[in-house]
């Protein structure tokens, strides 16, 4: 069953139940995971977009076309259009599905 919560709950539910928020790269597997999701919560936060919700640095990026735009304001978290794999930034208190680290794949949970 799917959850729909704001970035903050997604964090601590994650580094409670699991690791931490996810960490997307290259991983081949991941756009199955996005199957029927619409929007998801990334463990990006600004500022800096380059760092993780873990620590670890972003050295992939899979900004949307003119993303991320804080448009309308106070986008200060990442999120990912499931349709299309690409990053936006959004409100941290829209209520978005998840997913958490889970080892060093993810997880949809
Ligand atoms: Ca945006």
């Amino acid at each position: 069953i799917l959850e729909y919560v704001t970035w903050v709950d997604v964090q601590s539910y994650c580094r409670e139940k699991f690791i931490d928020l996810a960490t997307i790269n290259n991983h081949p597997g991941y756009f199955e995971k996005l199957r029927g999701v619409k929007d998801v919560w990334i463990g990006l936060y600004r500022e800096p977009w380059t760092l993780w919700s873990d620590s670890s640095n972003s050295t992939f990026t899979n900004w949307d076309d003119k993303q991320p735009n804080n448009n309308p304001a106070q986008q200060e978290c990442g999120s990912l259009l499931a349709a299309t794999g690409k990053w936006h930034d959004s409100q941290c208190e829209t209520l978005y599905t998840f997913f958490c680290k889970q080892r060093n794949d993810i997880a949809v949970t």
